[in-house]
């Protein structure tokens, strides 16, 4: 009995600790449940720098981006120089988000379709 109860408290601790986390920018995109991501940049296709939308995209130091693939077949978004990668996104997914740690200015691309290209700007 005991023992039950303390697993109860202890998974109500993670669920609370996990909440606490996120920051609470009240976000209007009508996201999926599952992305607690901050901006939402969407994958419309193979288009050069029209490949995401919006682009660039500016955001500040510490909050939280997820790419949704509105296309139909798979894309990713890469950083050129490594900082961050989304892995493949199938068609209608939303990648997991990615924390904006640093400032500065990042070109990243669909390392699929090298010719689809984006920026964010970290202020
Ligand atoms: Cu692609």
């Amino acid at each position: 009995m005991t023992r039950l109860f303390a697993l109860a408290l202890l998974a109500a601790t993670v669920v609370s600790a996990a909440c606490g986390s996120s920051s609470s920018y009240g976000s209007s995109t009508p996201s999926a449940p599952t992305t607690s991501a901050d901006v939402t940049i969407n994958i419309q296709g193979n288009n050069g720098a029209q490949s995401f939308s919006p682009n660039p995209s500016t955001m500040r130091v510490g909050q939280r981006v997820a790419w949704r693939n509105a296309d139909s077949i798979t894309h990713n978004a890469t950083q050129d120089a490594g900082s961050f990668q989304t892995g493949n996104i199938s068609p209608g997914a939303t990648s997991a988000p990615v924390t904006m740690s640093t400032a500065g200015t990042f070109p990243y691309r669909c390392t699929i379709h090298p010719g689809m290209v984006g920026t964010i700007t970290v202020q």
